[in-house]
């Protein structure tokens, strides 16, 4: 791409999350998440020390700055601050995360907080979670308090981290806890309840007049059929409502379209569930919401091709397994297919940087109350290998990666998409949720036994990208 320059003032962040970083999971008095008990029971990943962010912090910080990092996503453990979830307060955890943001802004390294990341308090977990309205009640009362605690240290509040991911995976696919597999009807009304508990805190944010920015992030996969026909092209749209329509409609403009409603009942009909209600003074929260939303968080990694399925065995593996294992047939939706020519993650995940671009794009053209776009995380899983304390870790692939999806950024840029800032997934290692300690995304390479951080190949790309504002060559 020829003499692209993003503008003066664009973020180039690093993006993290609490509970893969922070390590110290019973550390301050903080309360159990519905990871610990999961990760207790299933014995595959061990979240402690993860990178030992929750005391090196001050360390990960520095880097930030030498390697010219102006922002960086990190996430509140919610049950660090509130151990049941509500109720009780533990000042400890509300230390720690002063002192955090305290030091992001010695770095000049701007923190873009979010408030619900993967970690729901085990104790709303066990009453319910996004099923309930006990949960979504104390989730208001845990914004409201960080809101207040931290004024003038966050100026970028998140509401919630994917929440696709989270509810997609907690009842259709079965990786989050508490696992369960094909319950649609469950997954739409969590859907339908994390847009709009999200509505609730942005307009609780804006009722007290704070001066800062609000915003949600997404995990968008732009989805397309595998080919012309009218069932493929059927399955995509279906599979798109699934992941990624049904929220951007209930956050972004504040109402669900008819044809929306209406893909979501093929859905549930499909596995013989029962509708979930939509209530219309729902909408009217949605759309005061949607009004007022600063900006939108994409959080992009893959596109999906779309074949129309006619089997009646539901096979579900969704984007976890090893490379060639993956599987992913969905009941009244459809079955995911990996086009030859495309090459993927050693995960499976395919790398198709085009699909940034169209899913930006759409975003923009189909929700005109959007006027901000940050891309919350893109980046690529890998088995980086350390050579030696005096080798630079050479992660070419992922800087490959990193430099097509920047280079779909820019080209929005261009087309008048409003994105202002770009956060690379991730920061330094940590785990990831369901892949463990083997697949790494840092810019940072962490040696999980000595907890040291070496700058690896990428690390140094994406500095030349954030000091020169240009996109740097492979080498
Ligand atoms: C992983 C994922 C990451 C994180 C992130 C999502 O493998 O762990 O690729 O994207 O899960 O927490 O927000």
């Amino acid at each position: 791409m020829k003499e692209f320059k993003f503008p003066k003032g664009f973020y180039f962040g690093g993006a993290t999350a609490a509970y893969q970083c922070e390590g110290a999971t019973k550390e301050d008095g903080k309360g159990e998440v519905i990871w610990d008990k999961y990760l207790r029971e299933q014995g595959t990943i061990n979240p402690d020390p993860a990178c030992d962010f929750y005391h090196r912090y001050p360390e990960d910080l520095e880097l930030c700055k030498e390697f010219h990092i102006n922002a960086i996503r990190v996430s509140i453990d919610w049950a660090r601050i509130f151990p049941e979830g509500e109720g009780r307060i533990e000042p400890r955890g509300v230390e720690y995360y002063h002192k955090l943001f305290k030091k992001c802004h010695e770095e000049g390294v701007e923190p873009f907080v979010t408030l619900h990341h993967f970690d729901t308090p085990q104790a709303l977990q066990d009453k319910g979670g996004w099923l309930s309205q006990e949960m979504l009640d104390a989730f208001v009362e845990y914004a409201k308090f960080c809101f207040k605690e931290y004024a003038g240290e966050v100026r970028y509040w998140i509401t919630i981290n994917e929440p696709t991911s989270m509810a997609g995976q907690q009842y259709v696919g079965g990786t989050f806890p508490p696992a369960y597999k094909d319950q649609f009807d469950k997954c739409f009304k969590a859907e339908y309840n994390q847009n709009l508990v999200h509505a609730r805190i942005v307009n609780a944010y804006k009722e007290a007049g704070y001066t800062g920015q609000i915003g949600i992030v997404h995990a968008l996969q732009t989805v397309y059929p595998a080919t012309d026909s009218e069932g493929d092209k059927h399955a995509a749209e279906l599979k798109d409502v699934l992941e990624n329509k049904f929220y951007l409609d209930g956050t972004l403009a504040g109402k669900y379209s008819k044809h929306t409603l209406a893909l979501v009942k093929e859905i549930i009909d499909a596995n013989g569930q029962q509708m979930i209600d939509i209530k219309p003074e729902d909408e009217k929260v949605l759309l005061k919401a949607a009004k007022q939303l600063d900006f939108v968080g994409v959080n992009y990694y893959f596109s999906k091709f779309m074949k129309e399925y006619h089997g009646d065995t539901e096979i579900i593996h969704n984007g976890t397994g090893e490379k060639g294992t993956d599987v992913n047939r969905m009941k009244g939706v459809g079955e995911e297919i990996h086009p030859k020519d495309l090459p993927a993650t050693d995960w499976d995940w395919i790398i198709y940087p085009q699909g940034m671009y169209d899913q930006l794009k759409r975003v923009y053209d189909d929700y005109p109350l959007v006027h901000s776009i940050y891309i919350t995380e893109n980046g690529m899983g890998y088995k980086d290998k350390f050579e030696g304390e005096d080798k630079i870790i050479d992660d070419t692939p992922r800087i490959d990666y990193l430099k097509q999806h920047m280079e779909e950024v820019a080209k929005a840029i261009e087309a008048g998409i409003p994105v202002n800032g770009y956060f690379v997934w991730s920061l330094q290692d940590m785990f990831s949720w369901t892949n463990g300690y083997s697949k790494r995304y840092g810019l940072f390479y962490v040696d999980f036994k000595t907890q040291k951080r070496y700058a690896k190949k990428s690390a140094y790309w994406y500095k030349k990208l954030a000091e020169t504002r240009e996109i740097p060559p492979v080498d």
